[in-house]
């Protein structure tokens, strides 16, 4: 797009200079004469070999004071890999990651472009790079079949962050199966030094399974096209950045981040929660704006994004479209170590009550007991591992961790008689809520559980298994069949919300 406004832009300068001067011949003299913004000359030196990073890693700076030539290899693979716990997808990279490799160049550098389609590959593929100046952006010349290798060269006559992405039909479905990635195109006199840099990319996946679903998820069209994803994450899937994957960094320091939104139909509203941007360079271009809240990554689209780290403990990056954050993935996470600080922030790890089961690192459990169901040797043993794994993230928040409940407010799961005296009662209250008078343990509640709905069959049987073979509960087991005949006797309404 940008490239197509440029070309009018100019169409237009033309065509009124025209007009003023009537001449077509003095039109051109004054145009060729001036030099073009960013464009500073020939390159000079020997050309340099582009180091590409892998996300979250950004390469480092050019620390150039000249213009180069500098050499991009970059090779398409189409690889499968894990969007979530249990969950496989085939993604279409650029560099073997989502998002794909990061590139990073000097205002003025001459790109000489090498996109290569690996032989095992089954697509051709090509590159639109929002930073080049020409049709396409380099998707003309870059298209490319499995076990071929092309070439093009451009100028990056314009600083700022920009995304690339493969631009060959249906390039809805190359975006949406992870072809995105960032290009920054640097200042003359570079980017002032901060203590770390990292790469962040959003996007949205369409699968033809449910969210969190397991086995292998195949891209789903039609969902793509009613734009209703399954999974919005941060650098390709979901949990890429949490617990041991987290971002890092130590307080005192300044993080830049350069996020992109390779879309490719979503809007993201980058918010970190729990920090302030002290400055946004916002759509990626050159002015930035101070203190902010959340900014707005448009799809195709990116900001750089930096702040300072006064208190330690562990900021939660989010897509702030909430749901998209706490039932689809969009949640990472960036650890700050370093001495507390009482007189700006009293100090907490993580809320755990806020992050539900994202605050864990890994649902390891759930998706052992999903693989044993499958093969069907699930145990006892594996549905209350996977059952207590996901208690914590979806029941604790009100009955608590350890089943006491909270007294008048929450009734108790350890040791509740009205538990005890009708165990697949708790299927249909898991499915249906709760509400009215219930009296337990001779106390009465009379308050309201929402149903529980986004929970599939196996996980409502994992979570009722655990809460019966815990805190001195009588024991017992439910399986996956038990809970599809309470849902069927719940009426068509409570069909899984799980999309
Ligand atoms: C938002 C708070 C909340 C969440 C989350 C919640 N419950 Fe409840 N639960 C309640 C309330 C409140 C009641 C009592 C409702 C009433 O007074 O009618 C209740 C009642 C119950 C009861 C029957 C009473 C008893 O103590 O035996 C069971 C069983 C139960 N919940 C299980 C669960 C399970 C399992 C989960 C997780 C899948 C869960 N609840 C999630 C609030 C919650
Ligand atoms: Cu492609």
């Amino acid at each position: 797009m940008q490239v197509i406004n440029k070309r009018f832009l100019t169409g237009l300068a033309v065509a009124s200079s025209l007009a003023a001067v009537l001449c077509g011949a003095a039109v051109a003299k004054p145009l060729s004469g001036k030099a073009i913004k960013g464009d500073f000359g020939p390159p000079q030196g020997e050309p340099i070999h582009a180091v590409l990073t892998s996300p979250p890693q950004v390469p480092p700076p050019t620390n150039r004071k000249y213009p180069a030539k500098v050499i991009v290899d970059l090779e398409v693979r189409e690889i499968e890999k894990e969007i979530s716990e249990g969950v496989r997808y085939t993604y279409w990279t650029f560099g073997g990651t989502v998002p794909g490799s990061f590139i990073r160049v000097r205002v003025g550098d001459t790109v000489e472009f090498h996109l290569k389609n690996h032989p095992d590959n089954k697509m051709p593929h090509n590159i639109d790079l929002h930073g080049v100046t020409g049709p396409g952006g380099g998707a003309a010349s870059s298209f490319t079949a499995p076990g071929h290798e092309s070439q093009f060269t451009f100028k990056a006559l314009n600083q700022g962050l920009y995304v690339y992405h493969c631009a060959t039909a249906p390039v809805g479905m190359h975006v949406a199966n992870g072809m995105y990635g960032m290009i920054l195109v640097e200042p003359p006199e570079g980017l002032p030094k901060v203590d770390h840099e990292y790469y962040v990319m959003q996007g949205d996946f369409y699968t033809n399974s449910k969210y969190r679903e397991k086995g292998l998820a195949a891209f789903d069209m039609e969902k793509a096209i009613d734009e209703r994803p399954t999974y919005v994450v941060f650098n390709g899937a979901e949990g890429s950045l949490t617990g041991d994957k987290a971002l890092k960094a130590k307080v005192g320091e300044t993080v830049r981040l350069f996020v992109g939104n390779g879309g490719p139909n979503l809007v993201s509203s980058f918010h970190v929660i729990g920090e302030i941007f002290d400055k946004v360079w916002f759509e990626g271009g050159s002015h930035f704006q101070e203190n902010v809240q959340t900014t707005l990554i448009p799809a195709g689209g990116a900001v750089t994004a930096e702040f300072h780290l006064d208190v330690p403990g562990t900021y939660i990056l989010v897509d702030h479209s909430i749901f998209r954050a706490f039932n689809k993935g969009a949640l990472a996470m960036l650890k700050a170590e370093g001495p507390e600080n009482k007189s700006i922030y009293s100090g907490k790890e993580v809320d755990s009550t806020y992050l539900g089961d994202r605050a864990q690192p890994s649902l390891a459990a759930v998706t052992h007991a999903a693989q044993a169901t499958a093969s069907g040797t699930l145990t006892l043993q594996d549905q209350v591992k996977a059952g207590q794994a996901l208690f914590t993230g979806t029941c604790s928040v009100c009955h608590q961790a350890n089943g006491e409940g909270i007294a008048g407010v929450f009734p108790p799961l350890a040791k509740s008689d009205f538990l005890a005296a009708d165990p697949k009662r708790a299927l249909s209250i898991v499915l249906k809520g709760l509400t009215g008078k219930v009296t337990v343990n001779s106390h009465e509640y009379n308050s309201v559980m929402p149903p529980m709905n986004q929970l599939n069959d196996d996980e409502v049987a994992n979570i009722i298994t655990y809460v019966l073979n815990s805190w001195g509960n009588p024991g017992g087991r439910v399986n996956a069949s038990d809970v599809t005949m309470a849902r069927a006797a719940a009426g068509g309404q409570n069909k899984p919300a799980h999309e």
